[in-house]
């Protein structure tokens, strides 16, 4: 039997380490075909990598490609240059196996990563399907130019774009995460990551999200979910389960029903999620998250400006994020928000506008990320509208340097300094750079944790510790 080695490329581990799910998928997939082994770089950082290559001798190797940068403008941090430091140099140094790249970052750019690191072959978007027949067409030293959305060197293909085909049925392979990686190290910060659909139908103009997995939702059953979930606990006992998708609760109806199912079989888990939907977020929803188990909400509105909501196309209103926001204090879901400004018209007065909600409808307990800039990526309406406003020439790379949007009404040292002083007054406010407590305030909240038998969302805790520290004048 062929031998396959797939390898996680991440080692990012703010906010906290998220373990490679996708990888395992296609581990699990092709589980039978080939002798498959997973390494995961999030804590090994590669340090074993070059000993596991010579000992397993794989026939090829797939390199999974999450993060290119952290979209954070002013902590930027390209990934690119450390994933061939770490892992691509050394493993070709000692193998001359074909080489295939993937993942959700390499989708966004797949020409321009084929070209920095000389692989052979790259899968845009996603790959159960794709992934056993280049490994068969590359084993037999077949033609591969006829598969859609693969990457070769040199005849690239940098029109193909991901044409998502059917999500696999839930019974077939689950991802059992914990089978391919070690899981210990997530126990303690990180999370299971499951997926409950893929696609995303929203327009907003600066995300990726549609380009990755297409537009169009395509849901797994509610019961092959909790399957999952529960098969995972037997195996792992508590451990924090985290939705990936790119909304939760999207299309109307089915987080209902995800939750309904984890209820009705009374699975005791503590869930979390990203991408709560204004438009379709209801009591009923929020109930029902609550008794199947969240601990923790994150909601993405972006901005809570009328005009802003328009140009970032949201499809959802100031008043459907009036009514969440009222809804998740009234179920008193801990929820961290995010907010991006600088986008297409942003002006003091829109930027007036999100801090109006913020102070009238946030919870003072929970968190308000303040994001400065918007990545532009390729593909995107917001790359037509730089180019259109001349911030970038027609068919510029935004791959390196990362290319960041900022409105024409106001500078982005004013924006910044806003959203400084902004955060500066309001104790739960921070700018997306801050995201890493001082030690000093981890320990103390590590303690007040242990003191009083704190249960809630570390951010939580941390906040009260800002707000006295605040109060003291010690910040
Ligand atoms: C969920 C999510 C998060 C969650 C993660 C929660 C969790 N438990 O995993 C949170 C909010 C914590 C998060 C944080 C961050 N994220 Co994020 N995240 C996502 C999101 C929406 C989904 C990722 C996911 O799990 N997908 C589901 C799995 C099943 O799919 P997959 O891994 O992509 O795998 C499939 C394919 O990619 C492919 N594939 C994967 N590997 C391989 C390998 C080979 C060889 C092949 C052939 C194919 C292949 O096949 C798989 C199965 O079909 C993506 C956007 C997206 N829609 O993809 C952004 C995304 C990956 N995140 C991104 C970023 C930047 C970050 C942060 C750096 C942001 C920050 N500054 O904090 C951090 C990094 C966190 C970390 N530790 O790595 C960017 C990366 C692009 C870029 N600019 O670099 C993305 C693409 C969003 C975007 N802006 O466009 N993220």
């Amino acid at each position: 039997m062929h031998k396959v080695l797939l390898l996680n490329t991440n080692t990012e581990k703010r906010p906290y380490p998220v373990p490679p799910v996708g990888l395992c998928m296609l581990a699990a997939g092709i589980e039978g075909l080939y002798h498959v082994k997973v390494y995961d770089g999030v804590f090994d950082e590669g340090r074993s990598l070059v000993s596991l290559v010579v000992e397993f001798e794989p026939d090829v190797i797939g390199f999974s490609i999450r993060n290119i940068d952290d979209t954070v403008e002013e902590r930027l941090i390209f990934y690119m240059d450390e994933i061939l430091e770490k892992f691509i140099r050394p493993v070709r140094a000692v193998t001359g196996a074909p080489f295939i790249l993937g993942g959700s970052g390499f989708s966004i750019f797949p020409g321009e990563i084929m070209k920095m690191t000389g692989a052979g072959y790259g899968i845009a978007g996603e790959a159960e399907e794709l992934l056993p027949v280049l490994l068969s067409r590359i084993l037999g030293k077949q033609d591969v130019s006829d598969l859609p959305n693969v990457y070769t060197s040199p005849g690239m293909k940098p029109g193909a774009k991901p044409t998502p085909t059917v999500l696999r049925p839930a019974a077939r392979a689950f991802p059992e995460i914990d089978r391919w990686v070690d899981f210990t190290p997530y126990r303690q910060k990180g999370v299971y990551s499951i997926q409950t659909k893929r696609g995303c139908c929203h327009g907003c103009i600066y995300c990726t999200y549609p380009l990755i997995e297409g537009r169009k939702f395509r849901l797994r059953s509610p019961a092959g979910i909790a399957d999952e979930i529960e098969q995972a606990c037997h195996r792992l006992g508590e451990v924090t389960f985290e939705f990936v998708d790119s909304t939760f609760n999207d299309p109307k109806g089915h987080a209902e029903d995800i939750c309904r199912e984890i209820i009705r079989r009374k699975l005791r888990v503590r869930l979390r999620t990203m991408g709560i939907n204004p438009r379709h977020a209801s009591m009923e929803l929020f109930e029902l998250m609550a008794s199947a188990g969240f601990g923790q909400i994150d909601a993405t509105p972006d901005s809570a400006s009328p005009k802003m909501l328009k140009n970032l196309d949201k499809g959802f209103t100031r008043g459907q994020i009036e009514k969440m926001a009222t809804m998740i204090r009234k179920s008193d879901l801990p929820t961290m928000w995010f907010f991006l400004f600088g986008g297409p018209g942003e002006d003091e007065g829109t930027f007036g506008e999100t801090v109006d909600f913020i102070d009238r409808f946030i919870s003072p307990d929970d968190l308000v990320y303040m994001h400065l800039g918007l990545r532009i990526y390729p593909d995107t309406p917001l790359y037509e509208i730089a180019v259109k406003e001349g911030k970038l020439t027609p068919g510029q790379s935004v791959f390196q340097p990362a290319a960041y949007y900022y409105s024409d009404k106001i500078s982005k040292n004013a924006l910044r300094n806003m959203i400084r002083e902004v955060s500066a007054s309001r104790h739960n406010c921070l700018p997306a750079d801050e995201t890493a407590p001082s030690p000093a305030m981890l320990a103390e909240a590590g303690e007040m944790r242990r003191m009083n038998q704190l249960t809630e969302p570390m951010f939580r805790t941390l906040l009260r510790i800002r707000r006295q520290w605040k109060t003291d004048g010690r910040m």
